[in-house]
């Protein structure tokens, strides 16, 4: 054999080993459109490792499967009312800092966000935040309210997530209430106005509204800022407005499953998320606000001083965080299903 022949052969037997990926794999459970494929690879590559990537879009569909006996993942991203339920129910184990050095850029004023600011058995990843997206073209009189949802005009053409505490959490503020109250009286108020806004609707629907609103089969829907903004870097005809009746933050979190099989290589994941060069290129690519205090410093100016992902203060104080609301849990899946079955 020539020398190039040897070496050929040399790397066709690492790669392939008969056939066989031999690489470590890590399983990793996400939400849909919220990682750069980039830096997937480039972990792969740092680590002699293969990343498996399996997506979710709601915190609910993403506890079914896992309830109903799914196993195999190492690193799942729950948001932390989620977080909270899993981690009482034993779904998730502790995380241990001191194979996550980096957890030393997270920013400890957005840790208050979450239900584990200790990040005892979570780190957080993303902050999101839920309101409307719309067709500028289309709607040229729109206005940041959830009221927008109860237009004759754009019945059939309307989306809402397919998600219990958006869905809820919205009709809650809308009527002033607090999207985590557990008050029965306030709670059959909100399914009132779901009531309304489901005659509008063409359906509930938390993956494909992106599409749907870019090819302008829809023209409104209740959508995550970044996703909206993933769109509207493309697309100068769609906008997104935050409620001014208020809306939902969330903080969503890195965690391991109890039977994650390669919970080394998930802490080692997680480091690497929060390596600013990593996480500032994260952010560019979803649009999402990571609370790393070096990779904010790190991104492009206009990433920054855009408003959908850096939001104001104003913004900021219009926005409440989701809860775990315990025992309530069951009256919110409850006056769900009743949503959803009529
Ligand atoms: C990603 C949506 C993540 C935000 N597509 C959920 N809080």
């Amino acid at each position: 054999m020539k020398s190039w022949q040897m070496m050929l052969a040399a790397v066709g037997l690492v790669l392939c080993s008969c056939g066989r990926d031999t690489r470590p794999a890590l399983h990793v459970y996400n939400w849909s459109d919220y990682m750069n494929p980039d830096i997937l690879a480039q972990f792969e590559k740092e680590n002699t490792c293969r990343v498996v990537l399996d997506n979710y879009d709601s915190n609910e569909a993403m506890y079914a499967k896992i309830k109903a006996g799914a196993t195999g993942y190492d690193l799942i991203f729950p948001s932390s009312y989620m977080v909270s339920i899993m981690n009482q129910q034993g779904m998730i184990q502790p995380i241990d800092h001191s194979k996550i050095p980096n957890i030393q850029y997270i920013d400890p004023d957005f840790l208050h966000l979450t239900e584990d600011p200790e990040m005892h058995h979570s780190v957080p990843y993303m902050v999101s935040v839920t309101g409307l997206a719309y067709n500028k073209t289309r709607i040229p009189d729109a206005v940041a309210s959830w009221n927008m949802l109860n237009r004759e005009e754009l019945a059939g053409r309307i989306t809402l997530l397919d998600d219990m505490r958006e869905v809820i959490g919205a009709a809650l503020k809308t009527k002033g209430y607090s999207l985590n109250t557990t008050n029965e009286a306030e709670l059959t108020e909100a399914v009132e106005v779901i009531r309304e806004w489901k005659k509008h609707i063409a359906k509930f629907e938390a993956d494909e509204y992106q599409q749907g609103i870019a090819s302008e089969e829809f023209l409104l829907c209740q959508g995550y800022n970044g996703d909206v903004m993933q769109i509207m870097a493309e697309n100068d005809n769609i906008g997104f407005l935050l409620p001014k009746e208020g809306a939902s933050i969330s903080s969503d979190d890195m965690v391991i499953p109890a039977d994650a099989r390669e919970v080394d290589l998930a802490h080692q994941f997680i480091n690497f998320i929060h390596r600013p060069d990593i996480s500032a290129a994260n952010m560019e690519y979803v649009y999402y606000y990571s609370p790393n205090t070096e990779a904010v410093k790190l991104v492009g100016e206009e990433l920054r001083s855009n408003p959908t992902v850096f939001l104001s203060k104003e913004d900021m104080q219009r926005c409440e965080i989701i809860k775990d609301l315990g025992e309530s849990n069951r009256l919110y899946a409850r006056l769900w299903d009743g949503i959803k079955s009529e």
